[in-house]
């Protein structure tokens, strides 16, 4: 059973790993050009929750929408909500000169997952833990990659191919929840799509 979804982002590399996910569960998504509404929240999923109620308003057709942060521990949980303005900001660079001398290196990146129909939305999150590397390492991904290690792994996001990465990321968490929980609500509906 195939069933066709729409995405609102901007960012190619999320929509790519979201797309190989989806594609597991017979989803094929589709990127819709609607601008997303960003509204300010200290809650990853309360900010995908908002801009998928206000993009299903306007394309009346189911989508998803994904909000992710990074949560560096050493600077308190920053940029978290606000790590897309960060990255344009201060960047990968910025962000490692913030770190030197830093033991600790903890960080983890959240997803707020929001599926909207005409039911209303449903919310999922997924995390995954790590650490901030010394130096940017790798060329795969996007944003934050070079730097982030995943917990238990010696090699960033960077350095995976994009089938690695959605096994241990945030967002792989996120989609995977959503989608056995879809699956399950079109079963139910009788295979409508
Ligand atoms: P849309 O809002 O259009 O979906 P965006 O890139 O602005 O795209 P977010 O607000 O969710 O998406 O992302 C905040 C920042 O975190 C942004 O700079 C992303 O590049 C970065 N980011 C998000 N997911 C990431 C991931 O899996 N790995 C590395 N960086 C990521």
């Amino acid at each position: 059973m195939e069933t066709e979804l729409y995405i609102v982002t901007g960012n190619a590399g999320k929509l790519r790993e979201a797309q190989l996910i989806l594609a597991e569960y017979g989803i094929r998504l589709r990127q819709v050009p609607i601008e997303k509404l960003e509204v300010q929240d200290d809650d990853v999923v309360r900010i995908a929750e908002v801009a998928a109620r206000d993009a299903y308003s306007r394309l009346r057709a189911p989508l998803i929408v994904d909000d992710t942060g990074l949560y560096v521990e050493a600077l308190n949980g920053f940029p978290g909500p606000y790590s897309s303005y960060f990255l344009e900001r201060v960047g990968l660079k910025g962000l490692l000169k913030l770190m030197e001398g830093v033991a600790n290196r903890g960080a983890c990146f959240r997803t707020g997952l929001a599926y909207a129909d005409e039911g209303g939305v449903r919310t999922f999150v997924g995390e995954a833990c790590g650490t901030i590397a010394e130096a940017p390492r790798g060329s795969n991904g996007f944003g934050y990659d070079p730097v982030f290690i995943p917990e238990g792994e010696t090699r960033t996001f960077a350095e995976m191919s994009v089938e690695e990465k959605d096994r241990l990321s945030h967002r792989g968490r996120a989609l995977r929840a959503f989608a056995e929980w879809y699956s399950q609500l079109l079963l139910s509906q009788g295979g409508k799509t």
